[in-house]
């Protein structure tokens, strides 16, 4: 197999980043982003903390209550709710930066991506360090964000060298150095091994990969079965074939307003309706995508919610198509509709991206 160039891309500190980006003033000070319980008070737990509150102690999965007391001297930290609305909208501008910057790109997850640069780099890791560099330059223009990118032939590699110098890191693992930056690290590093398995090692007097490359195959494979075994055995050694695959963010789009006044007057919601269709359709096309299932939401004066959703015959990007699927939804969800309703959604799903199509509006 040809040697592959692959980016492992992680925004550091995700979520209390992008409280920053709103409040630049946020950035001198302890920020913690909590998920407060419904228990009401400070019940919940710490989401992401950056990294002046980290320098305390704090991280994610801790109490509210146990950052709080660990930031005592800091009458400036700030503990603030989770707004997944918002990063969510960050980061799909941010992804959006790396896909045009990839020859194929995965979705992860809200803060993270691998995209594989092979062919775009001519497999020269040096223009690969370059094309990471722009990619962060970009990012931190456009979206004010940092983000650690790790760049080695294969996933496994390149998801710990993001970890390897975070925040705003960038670390390059090219092939002829592959077991020189793994051999000193923590067994712990690779993905997937946690506190228990590596407690086992360390009773074995294992505590480097190095160390690790001592186990034969067969060992390993009575200790932890044959798939956890043999991942292990070829981890240790830098060894991942995991193709970089196509996988994008987004499942659905979709708009929601609150209206001007509680409603079930069909006019007037149609007219809501099909403005919210515009904006949905905007997104849809600026992403070149196709959708094949369409659906409203409502939710109602007492606060419950209303979904009706329909599949379409064929995937289309077609606007009118929408509308009129829309309308559709709308007059059979307003059949006997007794209460009214205080907020509007839209939302299309399944979707397909448009290929091979040179010039992208003449689908519209
Ligand atoms: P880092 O180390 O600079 O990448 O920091 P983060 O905060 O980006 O950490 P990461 O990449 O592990 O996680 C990304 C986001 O996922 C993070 O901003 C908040 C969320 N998250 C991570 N761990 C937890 C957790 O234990 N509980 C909750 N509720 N959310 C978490
Ligand atoms: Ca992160
Ligand atoms: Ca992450």
């Amino acid at each position: 197999m040809e040697t592959r160039v692959v980016f492992h891309i992680d925004f550091d500190y995700f979520y209390a980043q992008c409280e920053e980006t709103r409040s630049p003033e946020l950035k001198s000070k302890p920020v913690c982003v909590c998920v407060f319980s419904d228990r009401g008070g400070d019940s919940g737990a710490i989401a992401t903390a950056n990294y002046t509150a980290r320098k305390y102690g704090v991280k994610s999965g801790i109490p509210i209550t146990f950052a709080k007391k660990r930031l005592e001297e800091r009458s400036d930290a700030v503990f603030l709710p989770v707004d997944f609305d918002f990063y969510s909208e960050i980061s799909e501008k941010a992804m959006e930066i790396m896909k045009n910057n990839a020859d194929i790109f995965e979705y992860v997850g809200r803060d993270e991506a691998y995209l594989d640069v092979t062919e775009r780099v001519g497999g020269n890791f040096e223009k690969a360090s370059h094309l990471a560099q722009q990619i962060k330059n970009t990012i931190r223009e456009k979206i004010k964000l940092s983000c650690s990118i790790g760049i080695s032939p294969n996933k496994l590699i390149s998801k710990i060298a993001s970890d390897y110098q975070k925040p705003d890191g960038l670390t390059v693992v090219s092939p002829e150095k592959v077991e020189a930056f793994l051999d000193p690290l923590k067994i712990r590093t690779i993905p997937g091994i946690g506190k228990k398995t590596e407690e086992k090692f360390l009773e074995m007097k294992l505590e480097t990969i190095q160390d690790l490359k001592k186990i034969d195959i067969f060992t390993l494979n009575k200790y932890f079965g044959r798939k956890t075994g043999s991942y292990i055995y070829n981890s240790a050694r830098g060894i991942d074939n995991e193709p970089v695959k196509k996988r994008d963010a987004r499942i659905q789009y979709s708009k929601i307003t609150t209206l001007k006044k509680d409603s079930k007057d069909y006019e007037f919601l149609l007219e809501n309706i099909l403005e919210l269709c515009k904006e949905v359709h905007e997104v849809v096309r600026k992403n070149n995508q196709m959708f094949k299932s369409v659906g409203i939401h409502f939710v109602q004066s007492d606060l419950t919610s209303k979904s009706k959703s329909r599949m379409l015959r064929s995937p289309t990007s077609n606007i009118e198509e929408l509308e009129k699927t829309a309308d559709q939804l709308l007059k059979e969800a307003l059949e006997n509709q007794t209460i009214t309703v205080r907020r509007l959604g839209v939302k299309v799903s399944e979707l397909s991206e448009i290929q091979g199509q040179s010039d992208i509006t003449s689908y519209f």
